[in-house]
C-alpha cells in the first residue's frame, strides 16, 4: 500500500532515442514498501546515460528517466525502512546491497542476489514505476535510480547513508564511476603496492582505475589511449607512462606493453567497452599471475576470443567487475573518508558544473569528450 501523496516537480524525460532530453512536470508517487522518495541534490552524466539515450532496439523504453550518478536527501520513506529517515543525505546506486544474502555478506563479491542487478525499466522489487507525467502515461525508470528528477524513488537496498558534510557535488561520483574504477583496480583486481598496470582508455573510468591504482602503491600506472593529451590529465591521478596507440607503428598496442613491462603488466584495465581490446589487454598481461580486469561495456551480444594458449599454457585471469567489486553501504563512506582525509582525488574528475535547465549541454560535451564528470545542481 503507497502512503503519501504524489509530488510534483520537473523532470528531463528522454521521450526517443537519441532525442535532446524534455523537461516538464511530472508526478513522483509516494515510495512503497522498502523505498524512499528522495530529492536530488545534484547528479552528474556518466557514459551510460549516452549508451541508453541512444540505444534503439535493446530493450526500447521509452518515454524513460535517464540519470544514474546521484545524490540526494530523503523526503520520505516507505513502510519497513528503518536504515535512513526524513533529511539523511544518500547516494543511490545502480548495484543492490540488500547485506542479507549469501553474496552480501560474502567479502568476495558485490552481486546481491536478493535484488540482482538487471538493466529493467522498473523499480528492483515490483515491476512498476513511480513516474507518470501530466497526462497519466507511465515514464520508466533507469538502472533503478533515475536521477534526473528533482524527486525520485529509490529502493533502500540501492541507498547508501553519509555523511552530510561532504560536498554534494564532490560525493556523487562515488555513485557510480569513481567507485567503479577506483573499486576495480582496490576491490576486483586487489592491486598489490609495487605492482605494473596497464589502463586502456583514460576516461573518466580509466582514470578512476589509475586513481585506486595509485592509492594501493602501483609503482607504474601505464596508460593507453588514442588522445596524446590524456598524459597530462592522467598524471594527476598517478599515471607514470604512457602509450599513445596512433604512435605504435607496425606494433599492436599488446606488443608495446610487452616490451615495455619485459613479459606484461601484472593487471590489465579494459576501460573503453570494446571486446577487441580485452583480447589485447588479455594477451599483454603477465604469464602466471596476470589479471585482466573488463570494464567496459561492448554492445549487447558483443563475443570475447582469447588466445586459449594463453589460458592454459600462461594461466592468466581474465575477470569482470561490475560496480568496481564495490559494496555500496561500506565501501562508499571508506572512500568518502579517504577524500575528506585528502586521500582520494575527487576534485579532478569535476571538470564542469551546470544547472539543470542545460542538461543537454552536458551530454553534448560528455558525447565530444570534451569532459570528464559534469555535475549537474538540481
Ligand atoms: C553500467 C554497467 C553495465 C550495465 C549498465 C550500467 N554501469 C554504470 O554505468
Ligand atoms: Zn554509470
Amino acid at each position: 500500500p503507497i502512503s503519501g501523496n504524489p509530488i510534483r516537480c520537473k523532470a528531463a524525460i528522454c521521450r526517443k532515442p537519441g532525442e535532446p532530453l524534455v523537461i516538464e512536470e511530472i508526478l513522483v508517487a509516494p515510495p512503497n514498501r522498502h523505498e524512499v522518495r528522495i530529492r536530488i541534490i545534484c547528479t552528474s552524466l556518466c557514459h551510460s546515460d549516452i549508451i541508453f539515450w541512444k540505444l534503439k532496439d535493446f530493450p526500447a523504453v521509452f518515454p524513460r528517466i535517464l540519470g544514474h550518478e546521484a545524490i540526494g536527501v530523503v523526503e520520505s520513506v516507505g513502510e519497513d525502512v528503518d536504515q535512513v529517515k526524513e533529511g539523511d543525505v544518500v547516494i543511490p546506486t545502480f548495484m543492490s546491497d540488500c547485506g542479507e544474502c549469501i553474496d552480501c555478506k560474502s567479502k568476495k563479491s558485490n552481486l546481491c542476489s536478493k535484488l540482482p542487478f538487471k538493466v529493467s525499466p522498473w523499480m528492483p522489487r515490483y515491476e512498476s514505476s513511480r513516474f507518470t507525467d501530466l497526462n497519466g502515461e507511465v515514464l520508466y525508470h533507469f538502472l533503478f535510480v533515475s536521477s534526473f528528477s528533482e524527486y525520485t524513488v529509490v529502493d533502500i537496498a540501492h541507498l547508501t547513508k553519509i555523511d552530510p558534510s561532504i560536498p554534494p557535488n564532490r560525493a556523487c561520483l562515488l555513485s557510480c564511476g569513481v567507485s567503479t574504477g577506483v573499486g576495480a583496480a582496490w576491490r576486483t583486481a586487489n592491486v598489490e603496492s609495487g605492482s605494473t598496470v596497464a589502463i586502456f582508455g583514460l576516461g573518466s573510468i580509466g582514470l578512476a582505475v589509475a586513481e585506486g591504482a595509485r592509492l594501493c602503491g602501483a609503482a607504474r600506472i601505464i596508460g593507453i589511449d588514442m588522445n596524446p593529451d590524456k598524459f597530462e590529465i592522467g598524471k594527476k591521478f598517478g599515471v607514470t607512462d604512457f602509450v599513445n596507440t596512433g604512435d605504435c607503428g607496425s606494433k599492436s598496442v599488446s606488443q608495446v606493453i610487452n616490451e615495455m613491462t619485459g613479459g606484461g603488466a601484472d593487471y590489465c584495465f579494459e576501460c573503453i567497452g570494446l571486446a577487441s581490446l580485452v583480447q589485447e589487454a588479455y594477451s599483454c598481461c603477465r604469464k602466471g599471475w596476470g589479471k585482466t580486469i573488463v570494464l567496459g561495456v561492448d554492445k549487447p551480444g558483443a563475443k570475447l576470443s582469447l588466445s586459449s594458449f594463453d589460458v592454459l599454457h600462461h594461466g592468466k585471469i581474465l575477470t569482470g567487475s561490475l560496480f568496481g567489486g564495490i559494496k555500496a553501504k561500506s565501501d562508499i563512506p571508506t572512500l568518502l573518508k579517504r577524500y575528506m582525509d585528502k586521500e582520494l582525488h575527487l576534485d579532478e574528475f569535476v571538470t564542469h558544473e551546470m544547472n539543470f535547465e542545460d542538461i543537454n549541454k552536458a551530454f553534448d560535451l560528455l558525447i565530444q569528450g570534451k569532459c570528464l564528470r559534469c555535475v549537474i545542481w538540481m
